[in-house]
């Protein structure tokens, strides 16, 4: 294998560095609290961190609302720290990447600033202004350019009163969308990246990146429900999309003396479009973040909730895995800063947590593609027992309450809603010991501590060799050392079962059988074992194996929530 494909055996470790370590007291977490904790991610075993936005930011949303692209944010530290950081996970064999928020600059960013402040600006192009609608009365509801809803409630436009014309975001008005159509904006962006790649880092994750093409005639989204149109047609996967990346390849990322690893978030992508973002020789992006595996357990929007659904969710990766068998490369991932515990979600986080936390994660790491752990995935972490509206911080959470109630709903309803899956389940601190705050902080955390973590904590689990954190430790190892996990072909089984989820995996003459077991009962997996009687335990998550190994074969009888890997020749 060349140096030019080392991802694909890589695992990633996202670090959501505002709840990660705090070293200074002040309830939020920052780059020293994350260099004092490197020998946990290097026991661990991961390959590369992903940092979430540490620049500067009035922090809106949490700091994917960026005011200088080029500093650190003091709540966090400063350069210096971060160049600290770097060497840090460079000494001990990791990789860094930062994360790229160029859909949007935060409204403070003095780019905006300038764009603001007249229209006569020569930055006012690199935004998105626009008159009132014809015929209507500027600031009045219905004046807005378009229909559309912003992702975080509400219109995507704010009108400014000086001048009088509306501007775009497509999430909170403090994070107004850049015109990529101006080649000075797709040029100071350009910059700017590869003055972080000068400073040593090894990558980018691109925050919404397929959102920055939009349809310049600006339409009329479709009403469903309320007032507000549905304006995403017209701003994901635009018309100049691929173009942007491709010249982005060119201009950043082409010819340097190593490979940097690129990874696109990209809400609303299909299959076809990531076989041409991933596709090695158009020169995009190595892999992208679908969000179709994470729509499984809800109806029209992520607040409807539906129960969760296992066909559903083997007919969605099932069909990614086989999307990009030939051409492109997955991403594979549970959990994020955006997404609900998954333990939480598609497992048991009452008897069963430990047994189907690790399930989940032989799952997903035996997957096709590069596994990304989200902090506190690795211990078993679970969703926050919020109870009020009060509970909550992040900003599309209380948008949404505010907006739905508004519209009439019962604000229980949004609240149990809220409950399961608001971004704020994955927010709460790094549980590093059984003390008060968990060992995060010694001051009052800017979230509340999971009761949990009492029990659940990172100083527990590294002592107890059967834990989540040992298991996800020794799944790493298994994608490092046999190359049939980072390489090998897919194969899907059991299309219809709602129960055990099966697949094989190969590589010339090793083939590798997993299934698991989502349920809390014993079942027999409607397998054809032949040929496996001599097969060997690679790893499983019951002790001491569900009785396969030397003259012991499988049966295919599967405890609570287990999951086993075998390995024959
Ligand atoms: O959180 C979501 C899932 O419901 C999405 O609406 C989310 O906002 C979307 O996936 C984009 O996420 C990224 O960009 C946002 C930021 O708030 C998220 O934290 C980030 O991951 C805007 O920068």
């Amino acid at each position: 294998r060349t140096d030019e494909d080392w991802w694909r055996t890589a695992v990633v470790y996202q670090v959501y560095p505002r709840s990660f370590a705090d070293s200074d007291g002040d309830g939020i977490g920052d780059l020293r609290g994350l260099i004092g904790r490197l020998d946990h991610l290097e026991q661990l075993g991961v390959d590369v961190v992903w940092l979430s936005p540490i620049y500067p930011s009035p922090q809106d949303d949490a700091g994917y609302d960026i005011s200088d692209y080029q500093d650190v944010d003091p709540t966090f530290g400063t350069l210096a720290d971060l160049d600290e950081l770097l060497a840090a996970l460079h000494r001990r064999g990791m990789r860094l990447m930062m994360d790229l928020v160029v859909n949007h600059t935060s409204d403070e960013h003095p780019w905006f600033v300038e764009s603001r402040s007249s229209p006569d600006s020569p930055k006012r192009d690199w935004y998105w202004w626009r008159p009132p609608r014809k015929g209507t009365v500027g600031g009045t509801p219905g004046a807005e350019p378009t229909n559309w809803e912003s992702f975080f409630s509400g219109p995507a436009w704010t009108r400014d009163e000086e001048s009088g014309d509306y501007y775009l975001h497509l999430f909170s008005r403090k994070q107004p969308d850049l015109n990529w159509e101006n080649p000075e904006v797709r040029d100071a962006v350009y910059s700017m990246m590869r003055w972080w790649l000068d400073r040593g880092v090894d990558g980018f994750r691109m925050d919404v990146i397929n959102l920055i093409s939009k349809d310049v005639d600006l339409p009329d989204g479709i009403v469903r429900a309320g007032v507000l149109g549905d304006g995403t047609p017209h701003v994901m996967n635009g018309p100049r999309i691929h173009e942007f990346l491709a010249e982005m390849h060119r201009e950043v990322l082409h010819g340097r003396d190593r490979k940097i690893l690129t990874v696109g978030e990209m809400p609303g992508v299909t299959i076809e479009e990531a076989q041409l973002f991933t596709d090695p020789d158009r020169r995009e992006v190595d892999m992208v973040f679908t969000f179709e595996h994470m729509g499984v357990d809800h109806a029209h929007t992520k607040w409807d909730l539906l129960p969760f659904d296992l066909v559903a969710l083997r007919t969605v990766l099932g069909r990614w895995q086989e999307g990009l068998a030939e051409v492109g490369w997955n991403s594979l991932y549970w959990n994020n800063h955006d997404q609900p515990r998954v333990v939480s979600r598609f497992g048991d986080a009452g008897r069963w947590r430990e047994r189907s936390a690790t399930l989940l994660g032989t799952v997903l790491h035996l997957h096709r593609g590069t596994p990304y752990v989200y902090q506190g995935e690795e211990l078993g972490m679970t969703n926050y027992p919020f109870v009020g509206i009060e509970d909550f911080r992040d900003i599309e959470s209380l948008n949404h309450h505010r907006a739905a109630v508004e519209l009439g709903a019962d604000p229980e309803q949004v609240l149990a809603a809220l409950r399961s899956r608001s971004r704020d389940n994955a927010r709460t601190p790094m549980q590093w010991d059984a003390s008060p705050h968990a060992g995060f902080t010694t001051g009052t955390p800017w979230l509340p501590v999971n009761p949990d973590h009492t029990e659940v904590n990172a100083e527990a689990a590294t002592a107890d060799h059967g834990s989540v954190f040992h298991h996800y430790r020794r799944l790493i190892e298994l994608r490092h050392t046999d190359p049939v996990v980072a390489h090998g072909d897919f194969t899907m089984l059991l299309a219809d079962d709602g129960t055990v989820y099966a697949f094989t995996r190969s590589l010339d003459d090793v083939e590798l059988l997993v299934a698991a077991n989502f349920s809390g009962e014993r079942v027999r997996a409607d397998l054809d074992l032949t040929g496996w009687a001599d097969a060997e335990l690679v790893l499983g998550n019951v002790e001491p194996g569900a009785g396969a190994g030397p003259g012991m074969p499988w049966e295919g009888n599967l405890e609570p929530w287990e999951a086993l890997v075998l390995r024959r020749r």
